[in-house]
């Protein structure tokens, strides 16, 4: 029996098996039953160690500590989460891509925010507003091409998630980026009939030096389901709050309505925008009251 080792990162899993790439080669393995006694359940995005054995089979033997991880969906170690916001059909939800901003930066995650269908309109408004809370944003058209170079510059070295509403063009951009990809894109109603419950499994494709999940997209119902993040850590999840934290008239400051309050002066300045304020705001108001056990579970 061999006894060669290999590290390698696991690009999809089904059905009880785990696609682990390692050394430029996918490996088709399954999870050590110990796993399971350890309540250790692998991931895509997992670093794993693995030994193909003589008689084919492979087995996942070690996971590595993750760094990250989400669970809409299970993903692990990623650098980037691009969430993708379509100019128009379906418009845009401020509070979605805030939510989503917000989860990444407690989960030490950087977020991009991704403006697609740019070609149907370009929203300044938005994108000032992200600028200005140094969140960083990129306008893609699938239809003219247009954000193909800046999007292709993000990938070398990095594991990605595209995360967003359906239909705001996910599969159609990485189509644009990769041809190759022939992943399904289309209509949103049909894809809700036949797609609602069907597999929510990623797949880590290895492109353009990096690593980029697809996902199937969310309802706007399901996100209003998620998690919520504490109160007290909530203005760390804005980090076009720091420069003013600390200097509010109040130690108890919620930054919601309070006389004295840096942040909301801050606002009224145009130094902070208004809709991410708002969204902060309608966070707040969603987490003050509930205990700690009540607290439903990520976002992401
Ligand atoms: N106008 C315009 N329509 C787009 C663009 N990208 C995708 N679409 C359309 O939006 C719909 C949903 O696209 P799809 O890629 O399946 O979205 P997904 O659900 O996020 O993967 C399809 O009908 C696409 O043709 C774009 O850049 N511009
Ligand atoms: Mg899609
Ligand atoms: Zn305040």
């Amino acid at each position: 029996m061999s006894d060669i080792k290999l590290t390698g990162i696991i690009i999809r899993s089904i059905g009880g098996f785990y696609y682990v790439e390692a050394a430029d080669t996918v490996y088709e393995c399954k999870a050590r039953g110990n796993f399971r006694k350890k309540g250790i359940k692998p991931i895509v995005g997992d670093r794993v160690s693995i030994t193909p054995w003589d008689n084919g089979y492979c087995s996942i033997d070690e996971v590595c500590e993750r760094r990250n991880s989400i669970v809409r969906p299970a993903a692990a170690n990623l650098d980037t989460l691009i969430i993708v916001a379509s100019v128009r059909d379906p418009q845009p939800n401020t509070l979605i891509i805030d939510k989503m901003t917000a989860a990444a930066f407690i989960k030490g995650i950087e977020p991009v925010v991704l403006f697609s269908k740019t070609d149907l309109g370009v929203p300044e408004e938005l994108i000032r507003s992200y600028k200005l809370a140094g969140i960083k944003t990129v306008c893609f058209s699938s239809i003219d091409g247009s954000g193909k170079e800046e999007l292709l510059s993000l990938l070398p070295g990095k594991v990605i998630v595209l995360t967003g509403n359906s239909g705001v063009g996910k599969s159609s951009l990485l189509n644009t980026l990769f041809p190759h990809l022939g992943l399904e894109t289309g209509d949103i109603s049909k894809k809700l009939g036949r797609g609602r419950h069907t597999t929510r499994s990623v797949e880590l494709y290895k492109l353009g030096g990096g690593y980029i999940a697809d996902t199937p997209g969310f309802s706007t119902l399901d996100i209003e389901r998620y998690e919520m993040i504490e109160k007290e850590k909530l203005p760390e999840a804005f980090p076009e709050f720091n420069d003013y934290l600390g200097k509010c008239r109040f130690n108890s400051c919620s930054h919601t309505c309070e006389k004295g309050c840096a942040i909301i002066d801050a606002v009224e300045k145009g130094k902070i925008s208004q809709s991410r304020f708002e969204s902060y705001k309608i966070m707040y108001n969603e987490v003050k009251d509930l205990k700690k056990w009540q607290q439903k579970n990520d976002v992401l």
